[in-house]
């Protein structure tokens, strides 16, 4: 440390106190993760810049919201202020929240099959009469009796692709199919909401392929990863590859994941994945699904269901959260 920048220098008690964080802490950081650096005065005491407080102040704000130092350290200011202002949207785990509902249980096989026949069609006649409260109602009830696999693959899904049915031959139109998917959306967030709160597993970004606007499928799968426990970053639709790349650089993730609806050309899904995968940080899982990831780059991995999604997504927690 020039002579200059001594005479400004902090002793470890004096960092402490600017930064409220306890000397042996300070210590232990720097023995773990080579930060704060210190200098020594020639008695062996350790002297901080005082560059050092601000630094460690986005540092103590990160870990406040329940992110791990291993994460922390690693990213550069930019990415840390950014992780803060995410986190400063939500509750900090300080502060009460209501617990997460358990996720419904899921419902037995035999019950799912009965389930699904007739369930289209009530939540079609719904639509017909733009009957809001009914729709959500017949949702939610199927949330709560087939848990959240059931849900998405024997109650969601299949009800957009009747409706999509009902659209092209023309018993359905724009209006009823804007009215069903913008109330399935607002429901697949609602009931998001509280495992996001809770959540403390790694990060996985959530977004669509520039051009694609269908969101539901991405919703989808969002829900099942906060369920599961993993920490949702959600883009929303209609991303540009570079900046996908450019978040996977600037926040903590394990993965990426992206929904590909099938008005994306099979040659097209596999130039994005293709060029996604070059540019997004190798150690970072790409994860794809829906209709249009029939054919995806190396080193992508596709999944055919939300059941598949769901057991890796057990598994792969429980490894992350190990390391
Ligand atoms: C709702 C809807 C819209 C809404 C979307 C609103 C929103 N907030 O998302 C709006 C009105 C915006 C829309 C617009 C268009 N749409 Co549209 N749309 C639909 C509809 C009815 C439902 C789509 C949907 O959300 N399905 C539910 C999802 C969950 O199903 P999925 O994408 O097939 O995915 C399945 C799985 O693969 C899995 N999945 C999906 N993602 C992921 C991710 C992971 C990780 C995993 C594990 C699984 C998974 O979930 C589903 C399980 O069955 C479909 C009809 C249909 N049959 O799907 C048409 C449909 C997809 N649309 C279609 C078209 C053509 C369009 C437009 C071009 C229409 C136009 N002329 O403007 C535009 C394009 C907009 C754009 N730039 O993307 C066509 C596509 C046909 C094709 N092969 O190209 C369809 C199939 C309708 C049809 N004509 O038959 N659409």
């Amino acid at each position: 440390m020039p002579d200059s920048a001594r005479s400004r220098a902090l002793t470890i008690g004096a960092l402490s106190r600017a930064t409220g964080i306890p000397p042996a802490t300070l210590r232990t950081w720097e023995r773990r993760y080579k930060f704060p650096r210190s200098a020594r005065k020639p008695s062996g005491h350790r002297l901080y810049s005082t560059e050092e407080v601000p630094n460690l102040l986005r540092i103590k704000a990160a870990l406040a919201l329940g992110h791990r130092p291993a994460e922390v350290f690693r990213l550069q200011p930019s990415a840390i202020d950014a992780l803060v202002a995410i986190g400063a949207a939500r509750p900090a785990p300080s502060q009460p929240v209501p617990p997460a509902p358990p996720p419904p249980p899921a419902a037995p096989a035999e019950r799912i099959a009965n389930d699904v026949e007739g369930s289209s069609h009530r939540l079609l006649e719904s639509v017909r009469s733009f009957d809001r409260v009914g729709l959500e109602r017949e949702l939610r009830a199927r949330w709560a009796r087939l848990g959240p696999v059931g849900f998405l693959e024997r109650a969601a899904s299949p009800f957009m692709e009747a409706l999509g049915k009902e659209c092209r031959e023309g018993r359905l139109h724009v209006r009823h199919e804007h009215f069903a998917s913008s109330l399935l959306a607002d429901l697949l967030r609602e009931l998001r909401h509280p495992y996001d709160d809770r959540a403390s597993g790694p990060w996985v970004a959530a977004t669509t392929f520039p051009g694609d606007r269908h969101e539901l499928g991405l919703l989808m799968a969002c829900l099942l990863c906060a369920v599961r426990g993993w920490r949702v970053l959600y883009i929303g639709v209609d991303t540009p590859v570079e900046q996908i790349a450019a978040l996977s650089r600037e926040a903590p993730l394990s993965a990426v994941v992206m929904s590909i609806s099938a008005t994306v050309p099979q040659a097209y899904a596999f130039a994005l994945t293709l060029d996604l995968r070059r540019k997004v940080l190798e150690r970072i899982a790409i994860w794809v699904g829906g209709r249009g990831a029939s054919a995806v780059a190396a080193g992508v991995q596709p999944f055919d269901d939300f059941e598949i999604l769901d057991r890796h997504l057990a598994a792969v927690a429980g490894g992350v959260a190990l390391l």
